[in-house]
């Protein structure tokens, strides 16, 4: 019989294949002169992340990411029909086509949406944490952002509030080492030793291999547990990259190719899941042949169909904007 973390690794493999080939979908149809003008910002390399801290979310969790944040959609279960639809603008994407690629959010799976503004999910994981200590729920929040948020105001006023007021935050920087164009050292002090400015406000810091999944999620679990328990918050610093353009019509003139192709794409996180299975003959080869299979035919028809559905009607241009709530909850106390 198989153990139950060779599962886990093979669910973890069809969880990063289904984002890969998702967004391989996208940049086929969406480069310069392709099927749909437009950009979308993909995640081609950093999978691992995506799948290995929200695989350690519980049901009751929230998370809430930034513009490069299909990944941690689908990993959170969002329909992938759905979310094609969203992408493409059609009346049965996850926000009835009105968000786009950089704003697919789904309430009932606790995905509080992606934000393109760089480096605002942060106060907004702050928020959504607070009200759930005032609930008195046990969810935690897991917040994604690039490097390149971390030099925002923002960040620091979110993990600051975070520390003091001990709120289930786990901060999850993504360093796929550059924003735009911009190289994670040009812009950061201390580029190596980003997750030590979690020292400054008194919370834990790591740096992990962001391509290894099974460690992205072992330390996920730890620092989720952690906000769980006890209120802390912390900071995941990922080391990552990304495989193609910050978007889907980047020239990439800022690094050499060799750099993706070589050095890079050595460290594919789906590929060291395929050598850890090799390596160890913990499987039959052929089950990761047939997943990836499935995989595709599960991308090719949700595109599909996507692709044939409706666009908005006018009519329905204004709604949704606006909600009428008379939602209220009972406070069990602000923080001391
Ligand atoms: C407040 C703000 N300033 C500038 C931009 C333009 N912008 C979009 S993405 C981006 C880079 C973000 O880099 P990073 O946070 O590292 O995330 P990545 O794109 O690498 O995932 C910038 C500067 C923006 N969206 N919001």
């Amino acid at each position: 019989m198989r153990s139950d973390r060779v599962e886990q690794l093979l669910a973890f493999y069809r969880g990063m294949l289904r984002i890969r080939l998702f967004e391989e979908k996208i940049l086929d149809v969406m480069l310069p002169g392709r099927m749909f003008r437009g950009s979308s910002h993909l995640s081609i390399g950093q999978e691992a992340v995506a799948v290995g801290v929200v695989s350690a979310l519980g049901p009751q969790d929230y998370l809430i990411t930034s513009h490069r944040g299909h990944g941690h959609c689908l990993a959170r279960g969002m329909d992938m029909e759905g979310a094609f639809a969203e992408i493409m603008g059609r009346s049965t994407g996850v926000c009835a086509g009105k968000g786009g690629s950089m704003h697919l959010s789904a309430r009932d799976l606790g995905i509080l949406g992606e934000n393109p503004v760089v480096g605002s999910s942060a106060p907004m994981a702050a928020g959504a944490a607070l009200a759930l200590r005032m609930q008195g729920s046990h969810g935690v929040v897991a917040c994604f952002f690039g490097e390149g948020a971390i030099n925002t105001g923002a960040f620091h006023e979110a993990v600051n509030l975070a520390a003091l007021w001990s709120l289930p935050v786990v901060f999850v920087c993504e360093n796929n080492r550059y924003a735009i164009s911009v190289p994670v050292d040009v812009a950061s002090a201390r580029a190596k030793a980003i997750h030590e400015r979690a020292l400054g406000y008194g919370i834990e810091g790591h740096r992990i291999d962001g391509m290894n999944v099974l460690d992205v999620y072992d330390i996920s679990m730890a620092a989720i547990e952690k906000a769980r328990r006890e209120g802390r918050p912390s900071f995941l610093v990922f080391d990552t990259y990304r495989f193609v353009g910050h978007h889907t019509a980047d020239s990439e003139h800022y690094r050499p190719k060799d750099e993706v192709l070589q050095e890079f794409r050595a460290h594919d996180p789906i590929h060291f899941v395929e050598r850890s299975v090799a390596d160890d003959c913990i499987v039959d080869m052929t089950e990761l042949v047939r997943i990836r299979d499935e995989v595709r035919a599960e991308v090719d028809a949700a595109f599909a169909r996507a692709l044939g559905a409706p666009w908005p009607s006018p009519e329905d241009a204004l709604g949704g904007a606006y909600v009428e709530t008379s939602a209220s909850f009972t406070c069990t106390g602000l923080p001391g």
